[in-house]
């Protein structure tokens, strides 16, 4: 090889690997989900609404289970599990559950804690327990351990044909409503599923377990 050629190659495989090195960085660190922005309504309240699928078709990982959110500036579903709320504020929560069951590997999370009155509504119904020993019922957990908010998402029947487009805009799902106050201390709450749903992982808490956008996301609370 002449010494032209020996120069081109490396310059060549030189900016390949920086090139790789680039894509990393920025697909793995620097990548985040939108953060959805909340203000308080005339009420002085925050109304939220988010949905947990089976699946998530929009990203790269399609067969990943997923939360969404309803961006309250246009109505659509948004890919992410970060958003923004006022400090010491009421916010109203609906959450429509599209996937089917998992068994809570520990009873302790199918308790509603750390929400107005200690209960959720489960499709209209008060419920302050979700007994998944007791009945395959429980699809998903949101939970912000920071201000000990628990609340067990229900699933549609086990023998529902679950939404396979995500996100879902039909199909058998629960209904959760529950409202909590934020912090007075302004922050990032940390949010997670407590089931681990992450099939295909070991112990079912990789890809989507820890993966923000997914099953695990940020409360931020600005003043
Ligand atoms: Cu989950």
């Amino acid at each position: 090889m002449s010494l032209p050629v020996r120069i081109g190659t490396l310059i060549v495989a030189f900016l390949l690997v920086a090139a790789g090195g680039a894509f990393l960085v920025v697909h793995y660190f620097l990548f985040k989900p939108p953060t959805e922005v909340f203000n308080a309504g005339p009420s002085g309240q925050v109304n939220i609404t988010m949905q947990e699928d089976p699946q998530n078709t929009v990203s790269t990982h399609p067969d990943w289970v997923s939360y969404f959110i309803k961006n309250p500036t246009t109505g659509k579903w948004d890919h992410t599990t970060i958003f923004q709320v006022p400090a010491n504020t009421r916010i109203n929560m609906t959450i429509l559950g599209y996937d089917g069951c998992t068994p809570l590997r520990n009873p302790f999370w199918g308790k509603v804690t750390g929400t107005i009155g200690g209960y959720e509504l489960v499709n209209g119904k008060k419920v302050r327990v979700l007994n998944s020993y007791s009945g395959c019922n429980v699809g998903h957990t949101f939970s912000i351990p920071g201000i000990g908010l628990n609340v067990p998402m229900g699933s549609p029947s086990l023998s529902a044909t679950l939404c396979g487009t995500s996100p879902c805009t039909s199909g058998p799902h629960a209904v959760m409503q529950f409202s909590f106050m934020t912090p007075k201390a302004t922050g990032t709450y940390f949010w997670q599923c407590r089931i681990p749903c992450g099939g295909g992982f070991i112990d079912g808490f990789g890809g989507p377990m820890q993966t923000i956008g997914f099953m695990t996301g940020n409360m931020e609370v600005v003043s």
